[in-house]
């Protein structure tokens, strides 16, 4: 058996920013523009009127202040609403892969490592832009990379299932070099049209690099357990799958064909089940909260992270022992808490101990407990 480590991570950034008041001025045109296409219909209460939605009313909602996105144009387009991307021939990488390389370039150059030093490559993420081939063996191919990839969904929590995946191969010693890399597309999944969760989401793509403890290059982060939990539920869903065009009225414009989520319930049923799940994986492992320097917690909602930081530590978390990055790139799905690790530790200091934690639908919750060495 060897010691799993996290050698390096990366995050790509798309060069777009949309921020609450951009968002919230082109939604309320669609609103206007739907209001008096519709006036007849809305005068005969056959259609129901859609409301403005507000940049307060999302900021105080969810602590979410802008979000990244691959394309602005057709998603503050108030007469189109969702992105607008350039056909790809088979033969050129797909949106997924360009996004991809340049998060695993970055991952690989922190952990010393080439692309030929991968012998395994899983791409983790909410949803992807074709059935097959696997994005991971297109990723595999443009990183020059050996051995295998594959592709794993669990919506938000497929970066810390992926590392579990990742890391238990490289304890067993069937893989030396993993790539866990997360490239999220949100934009093409999230209804812009709906005021209750459009100002939800934001696009990025985040990688890590898993290998041998022993095999590290410089500074790592030894993954000494990881836990992952899923219980039905479908308080969040999106139907789109490949049996749509079977079904009547499959290929119609349909709202469950996009995300779609009873926000209060999920954040009332998932806070107290991520809480539990921490605290479990915590005491299993012998540890108590006052062991742990810092949370990088999956990035949904600032309330219900503050929640689940004061159940875990029983205290309110003091500032930098839970870092957000919500404000800036909003929920990126199962890139948030990859964002959240990147970009804030750094600072960490040997022996000191963190925890990764994402969840979301399926319900799901994964868990990763981290020690800097
Ligand atoms: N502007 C103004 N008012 C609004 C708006 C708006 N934009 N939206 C709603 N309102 C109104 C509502 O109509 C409601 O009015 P009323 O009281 O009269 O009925 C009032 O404001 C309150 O609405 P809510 O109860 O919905 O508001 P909440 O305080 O619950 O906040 C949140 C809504 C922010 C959605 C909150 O419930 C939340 O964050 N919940 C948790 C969500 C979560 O964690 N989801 C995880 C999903 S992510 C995941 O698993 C990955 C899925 C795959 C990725 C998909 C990518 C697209």
């Amino acid at each position: 058996m060897y010691t799993p480590a996290i050698t390096g991570s990366g995050v790509f950034t798309p060069p777009n920013v949309i921020t609450n008041d951009e968002l919230v001025e082109s939604f309320n045109a669609y609103v206007d523009l739907y209001n008096a296409e519709n006036a007849e219909a809305i005068a005969a209460g056959e259609v129901e009127a859609k409301a403005h939605s507000s940049s307060e009313f999302i900021f105080k909602a969810s602590g979410i202040e802008q979000r990244y996105v691959l394309d602005k144009e057709g998603v503050l387009d108030p007469t189109r609403m969702y992105p607008k991307f350039r056909q790809r021939s088979d033969d050129e990488p797909g949106l997924m892969t360009e996004i991809a390389m340049d998060a695993c370039n970055k991952a690989l150059a922190a952990a010393g490592r080439v692309g030929a030093d991968v012998d395994l490559v899983i791409c983790a993420c909410s949803n992807m832009e074709r059935a097959y081939p696997a994005i991971a063996i297109e990723i595999q191919q443009a990183l020059g990379a050996g051995g295998f990839g594959f592709d794993m969904n669990v919506a938000c929590s497929s970066a810390t299932f992926g590392i579990q995946a990742a890391a238990d191969m490289v304890r067993s010693g069937s893989v030396k070099c993993a790539i866990v890399v997360n490239p999220e597309v949100t934009s093409g999944h999230l209804e812009w049209r709906d005021r209750d969760c459009h100002f939800i989401f934001g696009d990025v793509a985040t990688a890590v690099v898993i290998e041998r403890a022993e095999d590290a290059q410089g500074d790592h982060f030894i993954v000494h357990s990881t836990r992952c939990a899923t219980e039905f539920s479908n308080n969040i869903r999106n139907n789109l799958g490949f049996l749509r065009r079977n079904r009547p009225d499959g290929l119609a414009e349909r709202r469950d064909m996009q995300f779609m989520q009873n926000g209060r319930k999920v954040f009332k049923e998932v806070v107290p089940m991520v809480a539990a799940h921490i605290h479990e994986h915590m005491t299993e492992e012998g540890r108590k909260p006052e062991d742990l320097r810092r949370m990088w917690l999956h990035q949904a909602n600032k309330s219900m992270n503050d929640f689940i930081g004061r159940k875990v530590l029983g205290r309110m978390p003091e500032e930098g022992e839970q870092p957000n990055i919500l404000q800036d790139y909003a929920n990126t799905s199962s890139a948030g808490s990859i964002i959240a690790f990147s970009k804030y530790s750094d600072d960490m200091e040997k022996g000191d101990v963190g925890l990764i934690c994402s969840f979301g639908a399926g319900y799901s919750v994964g868990s990763v407990i981290i020690e800097k060495a």
